[in-house]
C-alpha cells in the first residue's frame, strides 16, 4: 500500500531534500512524480535507486496524486495552491504564500498537530526555516511555564536563499582573495567573510519581512500572547541556521528545568556540556533530522528566564523534514484519500 506523491520544485535545494527524506523515512510511495516549472522539463533527479525526469507543471493531471508536497516559490503556489487542492490531492506548501491565509493551518507536528484535522482548502503551509526550528523549542517550554517573551537573533545560512545564495558564497569565497570577490547578486552585499543584517524585504516599521515571520509564525503556530522580537542575520555558512534566543517566563523555570524538558522533547537533542566543544554548530547540524539546544543558562536580567542556543538543518527541519512529517501525521491520521489504481 503506498500513496501516488508529486514534488512540485523538484529541482530545488528543498525539492531535492524532500525526495532524500521521503526516501530514508521510508514513507509509503507507490508512484512519485517530480513537477517542475518548463525550464527544467526533462531533468533528471533522485529518489531512492529510482531516477525521475521532470514533468511540466502545466501539464501535469493532479487529480491521480494523493498528495502534493510544493516548493517551488510563492508565486507558484499563488498561481496552482488552489487549483490542485481542489483536484483532490492534499497540497504541503513550503512557501510563504499560504501561511497566514486563516483557511489553511501552518503546521509543525510536533506542537500543533490536530491543526490539520480541518483543511478547508485541502492545502496545509509549512512554516519559515527560522520560526520551525523555534517553535519546537519554544512549545515544550510553554506548556510547562507560560512564555512572556521572546528576543530572537538569527544566524541563517545561505542555502536559505536557495542555490544562487550557495553559489555567491562559494563564487566569492574562492574568489576574495586571488581575483576579487565578485560582486553580489542574489545578496545585498558581499557574504564570504561577512554577515548581513538583512533577510527577505523591509517593512515600514523598519523590521524584515524575515524577522515579522518569525512572530506571526510563532503566533500561529503557537499562541498569539507571546511576545516575540526577532533580529535575523545572513551569515557564511552554507547550511544550517543557528539562533540565540532569551525566553522570559511568567512563572519560575530555571536552567535546569528547561535542560530536562527539552531533554524529553521529541525532535529536539540537548547537547550541552559546559567545556569546550560541548555545544552544536550549523555545520553539524547539516544532514540532520533534529533541532540542536546547546548553552542553555539562566538569564540574570529578568525574574524568570533562560538564555540558550539552538540550530537546525533549515533545508530539513527548516523545511523539507516538517513536510514530510506532516505528511506522515496526515497518514497516521488517515487523511490522505487514495485514488484508485489508474
Ligand atoms: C531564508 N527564510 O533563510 C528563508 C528561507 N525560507 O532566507
Amino acid at each position: 500500500m503506498g500513496y501516488r506523491v508529486a514534488v512540485v520544485g523538484a529541482t530545488g535545494n528543498v525539492g531535492r531534500e524532500m525526495f532524500n527524506i521521503l526516501e530514508e523515512v521510508k514513507f509509503p510511495v507507490e508512484k512519485m512524480h517530480a513537477i517542475a516549472s518548463r525550464k527544467s522539463i526533462g531533468v533528471e533527479v533522485s529518489f531512492g535507486n529510482q531516477i525521475l525526469r521532470c514533468e511540466d507543471l502545466e501539464q501535469f493531471d493532479f487529480s491521480k496524486v494523493d498528495i502534493v508536497l510544493m516548493s517551488a516559490g510563492g508565486s507558484i503556489s499563488k498561481a496552482w495552491g488552489e487549483k490542485i487542492g481542489a483536484a483532490g490531492p492534499i497540497v504541503i506548501d513550503n512557501s510563504s504564500h499560504f501561511r497566514m491565509d486563516p483557511d489553511v493551518p501552518l503546521v509543525v507536528p510536533e506542537v500543533n498537530p490536530d491543526a490539520v484535522d480541518h483543511l478547508p482548502k485541502n492545502i496545509i503551509a509549512n512554516p519559515n526555516c527560522s520560526t520551525a526550528q523555534l517553535v519546537v523549542v519554544l512549545s515544550a517550554l510553554h506548556k510547562e511555564a507560560k512564555i512572556r517573551r521572546v528576543v530572537v537573533s538569527t544566524y541563517q545560512s545561505v542555502s536559505g536563499a536557495g542555490k544562487e545564495g550557495m553559489d555567491e558564497l562559494w563564487d566569492q569565497t574562492k574568489g576574495v582573495f586571488v581575483l576579487g570577490a565578485p560582486p553580489p547578486k542574489k545578496f545585498t552585499k558581499q557574504i564570504a567573510f561577512n554577515v548581513i543584517p538583512h533577510i527577505d524585504v523591509f517593512m515600514d516599521d523598519g523590521f524584515t519581512k524575515e524577522e515579522w515571520k518569525m512572530t506571526v509564525e510563532t503566533h500561529k503556530i503557537l499562541d498569539p500572547a507571546i511576545k516575540l522580537v526577532a533580529t535575523c542575520v545572513r551569515v557564511p555558512v552554507m547550511v544550517g541556521h543557528s539562533e540565540s534566543v532569551n525566553i522570559e517566563f511568567e512563572t519560575a523555570l530555571d536552567e535546569d528545568d528547561v535542560r530536562e524538558i527539552l531533554r524529553d522533547t521529541d525532535g529536539v537533542v540537548v547537547v550541552d556540556k559546559r567545556e569546550d566543544g560541548g555545544y552544536m554548530t550549523p555545520k553539524e547540524s547539516a544532514g540532520e533530522f533534529p533541532v540542536y539546544v546547546s548553552r542553555i543558562r539562566n538569564d540574570p536580567t529578568v525574574e524568570h528566564g533562560v538564555a540558550l542556543w539552538c540550530v537546525a538543518d533549515n533545508l530539513r527541519k527548516g523545511a523539507a523534514l516538517n513536510a514530510v512529517q506532516i505528511a506522515q501525521l496526515l497518514h497516521e491520521k488517515g487523511l490522505i484519500k487514495q485514488k484508485l489504481p489508474a
